[in-house]
């Protein structure tokens, strides 16, 4: 058998799927990965710089100028055929009565606009701003209209909803994406090079539980060790055939 034959059957003998997915998912609607060395952001920009509490501080107006131009790009762009197939998966997979969940590091919207609804956005969103001092959340349309409003609350500067080094991830998010990989019976892997903690040691967790583990990635990455079928493509190309 086939690796993508291995794969589909382990698919359809799941019944608690979380699909783990990272930047590489985007990549085919246009949405640069971080770490391309040619294309990557991180190719390009210094992610202490843009991406750190530290950047924010040093320069707001260049750290919000970045993200409203993210959010815009994103906003310019469709989900591709890979999102397209989860979301056609937890459909089909809902009728039998069986689950699958989505936990993305992607701080985009194409899941949700793919028709997922995502359990758990790791790293946050560029579509909830939140104010730096209270956390109140902010409507996602002020901040890519005007991104410098202030804290209608408190005040203080409002800020990008995103989660930057050295900082914890929201506690929800992390504590259902915990619970969802206990839980799953596969855990597939789209589009991540797994290098970022506490988010990589979620294949890790369902690896040490003995769950099978699909990746998705058309290089190898930091998880492909892990992986119980590694099936190297990309999202768009892949994922159709897997579902
Ligand atoms: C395709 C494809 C196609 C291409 N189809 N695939 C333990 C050890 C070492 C360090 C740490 C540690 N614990 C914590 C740290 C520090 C740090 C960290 O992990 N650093 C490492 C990088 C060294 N982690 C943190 O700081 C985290 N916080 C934390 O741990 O808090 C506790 C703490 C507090 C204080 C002190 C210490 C600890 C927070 C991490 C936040 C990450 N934030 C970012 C930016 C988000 C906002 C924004 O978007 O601007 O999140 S960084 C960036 O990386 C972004 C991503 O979500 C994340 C992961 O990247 P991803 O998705 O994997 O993308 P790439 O580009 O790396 O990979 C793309 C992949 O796709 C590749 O494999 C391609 O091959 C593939 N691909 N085309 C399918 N078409």
């Amino acid at each position: 058998m086939s690796a993508i034959d291995d794969a589909a059957r382990l698919v359809s003998d799941a019944s608690r799927t979380v699909v783990f997915t990272g930047a590489g998912m985007s990549a085919e609607s246009g949405i640069p990965t971080f770490r391309d060395a040619l294309t990557g952001m991180w190719a390009e920009h210094d992610p202490m710089t843009l991406a750190s509490p530290e950047g924010w501080r040093s320069d707001r107006d260049l750290v919000w100028s970045w993200y409203a131009d993210r959010a815009r790009q994103v906003r310019l762009v469709e989900p591709n055929d890979g999102h397209l197939a989860l979301a056609r998966l937890a459909v089909a997979a809902r009728i039998d009565g069986r689950a699958v969940s989505v936990v993305t590091q992607n701080v985009d919207d194409l899941h949700e606009r793919a028709g997922s609804a995502v359990a758990s956005h790791l790293h946050g969103s560029l579509f909830a701003p939140r104010c730096e001092s209270c956390r109140r959340p902010e409507h996602a349309d002020v901040a890519v209209a005007d991104p410098r409003p202030a804290c209608p609350l408190c005040g203080a500067s409002m800020r990008p909803g995103v989660v930057w080094f050295g900082e914890l991830l929201p506690r929800d998010d992390w504590s259902e994406a915990s619970r969802l990989v206990e839980e799953c019976d596969l855990l597939i892997v789209v589009g991540t090079s797994g290098v970022v903690q506490p988010a990589a040691s979620l294949p890790e967790r369902a690896r040490s539980n003995g769950t099978p583990i699909i990746e998705v990635n058309p290089e190898p990455s930091a998880l492909t060790p892990l992986a119980t079928v590694h099936l190297e493509g990309t999202a768009a190309e892949v994922l159709p055939r897997l579902v």
